[in-house]
């Protein structure tokens, strides 16, 4: 680009340039100094030390310990596993498999679902891989790893500026004999809208060629027309389709005949036709009790062919006493995590459950050492990310009521602290059943939650009852997100849409009803090639450009992290999260083979403006970095 200004420069281009053309246009030739790798790295941590991991409240960096690994032999082949069952006989013989297998399989979600819903998904691939190659050898056994999708994919980009597709491939690497399990959104992919039908299926398509063997594919309002263009995508790349319904309410409940078994069966009947190889129930919020778990699974046997994984969150407490009603009768595959990244609003413990079914004919055939080995370095890991943790410190039956997902609770408090709601946290979450009432009594999962989410804190901040909202909705001006939802942008709710409100809120505007995808324009994406092209000033790939396609804004700003820091995930979490403490010395690999090592020496006095030195040492040599204190 610098040299562009030279070259479309009039006097350049009309070859009337002489050799005062330096001279005369110096501004021409002021190129902005290229910062090195080491001074890029000192100003994120010059940045990072000041200014803490939350914006709102610094924390001094802890002493950490160096988080206790497993041990196993590093020599040793990887004992093979569901993988080489997939890639030898593909996804109906691995479905089948599944349901030949007396004990109950498990799948891990620690790499995934636990750390979204504990830590706000903030876990950096640096942790994972660790313990990657010990998680595949002490656990060949496992049906699979959830370990992508759901939130990771924009929150790598976004917060932890590293590259999700790269934690794909690393992992893969290191795990190579167990099946690697996604959460996909369906139409909404790993985002909170809806895209074009070329997105989803090219997505899918990286995906799998990426290293992803099982798509657990939901739909957040349940429906079967939205979840078609990636389920087949999905069977177009031979891998597994998990297609999912998510349990909402109570199938006892008399009040809510709204989903009640029949609904669920239907709807199971639906996916098997659709071709999933597995029906997988996603209990999101963790609502599905122990005795309508018995009952559901019992009906299901009865109603379908395929194996059912059945996935939840115990943010109840009543996790692991629902999963043993679920394997007495006789569902398939159950979602559990390494016991210290369980319980709460993650899934029930691995751990646990392997001595709940002591001496019962489906317990689990695990080495318990193993995953007793793997939880002592998750509690030091989960040490790092303190600051994340969501402060459900307790079993939440109020769940039962409220049915936020469980990756959603804390998400939706910090909104509502932001707002400065953080004191009415009570009313915000009576508020959220109001609207989900108000709405027709929804499906509550991404993007569908994140809708009535927005919806209450807009009628907490503004002091506004279901009433008002009646009354007075002509003149409100309603969120974006439930604008959208009720022109049918995410899909249709069962039962469809409460007439009345619909019209309050659309205001005129349009709605549709059939599937958002065939209203939406297929990307172009060799114009996005080319955008991205003039805007990275380099090739693209296409792993780029779909992800450019999915998260423009995010993908860009990633870029221009990246830019001004350089690539950070070289850092270890400590000094990612919280910088350096006064004296420190760390060791940076930035490259195989070279190490730099910085030490922290001081931190100058804030100067007017809000600004400060601070004093390092890179490989010896001072060094310093002027940073902003944003506190
Ligand atoms: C996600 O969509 O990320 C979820 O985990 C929904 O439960
Ligand atoms: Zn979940």
């Amino acid at each position: 680009p610098f040299l562009q200004n030279v070259i479309l420069h009039e006097k350049f281009i009309n070859s009337s340039y002489d050799t005062t053309f330096i001279d005369s246009t110096p501004e021409l030739f002021v190129f902005p100094k290229r910062k090195d790798r080491g001074t890029k790295l000192l100003s994120y941590l010059g940045y990072t030390t000041v200014n803490g991991p939350i914006k709102s409240g610094k924390e001094k960096k802890p002493l950490f310990a160096k988080p206790r690994k497993p041990s196993f032999n590093v020599n040793a082949e990887f004992p093979n596993g569901t993988k080489q069952l997939l890639e030898q006989n593909g996804p109906e013989a691995v479905a089948q498999w599944l349901k030949e297998q007396k004990e109950v399989k498990l799948t891990d979600t620690t790499f995934r679902d636990a750390h979204q819903s504990l830590l706000a998904t903030r876990v950096r691939t640096q942790d994972l891989l660790e313990v990657a190659e010990p998680t595949a050898k002490l656990l060949p056994n496992l049906f699979s790893v959830e370990m992508w999708g759901g939130a990771t994919f924009d929150v790598s980009y976004r917060f932890l500026r590293e590259n999700p597709w790269e934690r794909l491939s690393k992992l893969r690497k290191k795990m190579p004999n167990v099946l690697f399990q996604m959460l996909l959104r369906a139409s909404n992919a790993v985002g909170y809208k809806n895209y074009p039908d070329n997105v989803i299926e090219n997505f899918v398509e990286q995906s799998a060629q990426m290293g992803i063997d099982v798509f657990r594919i939901f739909d957040s309002l349940n429906w079967v027309e939205g979840m078609k263009p990636a389920i087949q995508a999905v069977l177009k790349q031979g891998k597994i389709a998990e297609a999912s319904m998510c349990y909402t309410g109570d199938i006892f409940d008399p009040e809510r005949p709204k989903y009640d078994l029949d609904y669920y069966l239907k709807l199971a009947n639906a996916l098997e036709a659709e071709g999933a190889h597995i029906l997988g129930i996603k209990d999101m919020a963790g609502l599905l009790k122990p005795e309508a778990a018995y009952q559901l699974i019992s009906a299901l046997k009865q109603e379908i062919d395929i194996p059912i994984h059945l996935h939840t969150h115990d943010t109840s407490g009543n996790g692991i006493y629902m999963y043993s009603k679920a394997i007495e009768a006789g569902v398939n595959a159950v979602d559990v995590a390494v016991s210290t990244m369980a319980g709460s609003t993650s899934q029930p413990s691995a751990n646990s459950l392997y001595y709940a079914l002591e001496h019962h004919d489906r317990q689990p055939n695990l080495d318990i050492t193993a995953y007793d080995q793997l939880a002592r370095y998750w509690e030091d890991v989960r040490e790092f990310y303190a600051p994340y943790e969501n402060g459900l410190i307790a079993p939440h039956s109020e769940i039962y009521f409220h049915e936020m997902p469980g990756g959603q609770y804390s998400n939706l408090q910090q909104q509502a602290k932001a707002l400065d709601l953080g004191d009415r946290w009570d009313e915000v979450k009576a508020m959220y059943r109001k609207v989900n009432d108000m709405f027709g009594d929804i499906v509550k999962v991404t993007p569908s939650s994140k809708i009535v989410g927005d919806m209450a804190l807009f009628m907490v901040q503004n002091d506004l009852t279901v009433d008002d909202v009646y009354e007075k909705g002509d003149s409100l001006d309603f969120p974006d997100s439930v604008i959208e939802f009720f022109q049918g942008y995410i899909g249709q709710p069962y039962q469809g849409f409460p007439k009345e409100l619909q019209r309050i809120i659309l205001k005129g505007k349009e709605s549709i009803t059939s599937r958002p995808g065939e209203h939406l324009k297929y990307e172009n994406f060799e114009a996005l090639k080319e955008q991205l092209y003039v805007k990275l000033d380099r090739p693209v790939t296409d792993l780029e450009i779909i992800s450019y396609a999915l998260y423009p804004k995010v993908f860009k700003e990633y870029q221009d992290f990246a830019e001004q820091y350089g690539d950070i995930s070289v850092l270890d979490t400590p000094a990612f999260l919280y910088g350096l403490r006064l004296g420190e010395e760390i060791a940076v690999e930035i490259e195989q083979g070279k190490t730099l090592i910085v030490k922290l020496v001081s931190i100058g006095e804030a100067q007017k403006g809000g600004h400060r030195v601070v004093y390092f040492e890179l490989n010896g040599q001072p060094r310093e970095v002027v940073v902003r204190d944003e506190n």
